[in-house]
């Protein structure tokens, strides 16, 4: 049992204070996914894009990491074995929590792109429609985010990672999402032991040989404290 993957979404930073997205009163309660969540949306209004994110970027700079972000830092410093956490999430919670092995899959709300030019740079606090690139100068910036549409960063770590995974966790995502909501069924069919650590059954919940609910603060340190234990 040396590998483990960790899939996390949303949930795990709820306890930060960052909304998620399809739970009551989330993210998209306000503004509607085809608006703020793909490139379509982007190019009919990109102010109101950037509105959504700037606020975003502002909220997730005051919030800080959890137990849950926390024991998983806890868990790459002393297994004895390789942690590779693969975040859905645009905040840098796990980080500021000290994982340093973190794929983020659909992107980081700290980074800008030009879509122009593909050029990427640290994003400033707040971005306007009008900003130029600093590479190409084409008033082209957007958040460094996936839409839907898109295809994910990091596919090619992220396959071979599950492929010889031997544990696969998945923590506070809903499971409503592709290609990650499809990363249980994989790593289970190729032999990996399954764990879903969530406040509720998720769209997948069948995919899982084991599920512990609860709030993340609560779920995720109690697992990890049983993986340390069995080293
Ligand atoms: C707690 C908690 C607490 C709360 N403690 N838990 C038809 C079939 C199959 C696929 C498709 C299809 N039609 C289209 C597609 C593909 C599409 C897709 O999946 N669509 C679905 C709607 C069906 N996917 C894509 O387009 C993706 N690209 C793609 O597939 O490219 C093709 C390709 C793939 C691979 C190789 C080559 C090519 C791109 C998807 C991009 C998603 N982007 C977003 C926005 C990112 C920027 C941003 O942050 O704004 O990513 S959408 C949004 O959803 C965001 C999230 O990362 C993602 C997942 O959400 P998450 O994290 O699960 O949040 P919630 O709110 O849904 O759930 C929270 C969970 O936490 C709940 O379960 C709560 O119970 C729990 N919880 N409090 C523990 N305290």
């Amino acid at each position: 049992m040396n590998k483990i993957v960790v899939l996390t979404g949303a949930g795990i930073s709820a306890q930060s204070g960052l909304g998620t997205f399809r739970d009551a009163g989330g993210l998209w309660a306000e503004d509607a996914i085809e608006d703020v969540a793909t490139p379509e949306g982007f190019t009919r209004d990109p102010a109101l894009v950037h509105r959504f994110y700037n606020a975003r970027r502002a909220q997730a700079a005051q919030a800080q990491p959890n137990a849950a972000h926390a024991a998983l830092a806890q868990l790459e410093a002393e297994y004895p074995g390789d942690v590779l956490i693969v975040t859905q999430n645009v905040d840098n919670l796990h980080e500021r929590a000290g994982s340093r092995n973190v794929i983020h899959m659909h992107g980081e709300l700290a980074k800008a792109l030009c879509h122009a030019c593909g050029h990427r740079w640290g994003a400033p606090l707040v971005m306007h429609p009008t900003d130029a690139c600093p590479v190409c100068q084409a008033p082209a910036v957007r958040p460094d985010v996936v839409w839907f549409g898109e295809v994910p960063y990091g596919m090619d770590m992220i396959d071979p990672a599950l492929s010889n995974a031997d544990v696969f966790v998945s923590i506070g995502t809903s499971g409503q999402v592709y290609p990650a909501a499809a990363y249980a069924q994989h790593s289970r069919r190729l032999g990996a032991h399954t764990i879903e650590l969530n406040l509720e059954p998720s769209a997948n919940s069948r995919d899982f040989a084991e599920a512990h609910y609860g709030p993340a603060t609560d779920v995720v340190p109690n697992w990890v404290a049983r993986m340390l234990d069995c080293t």
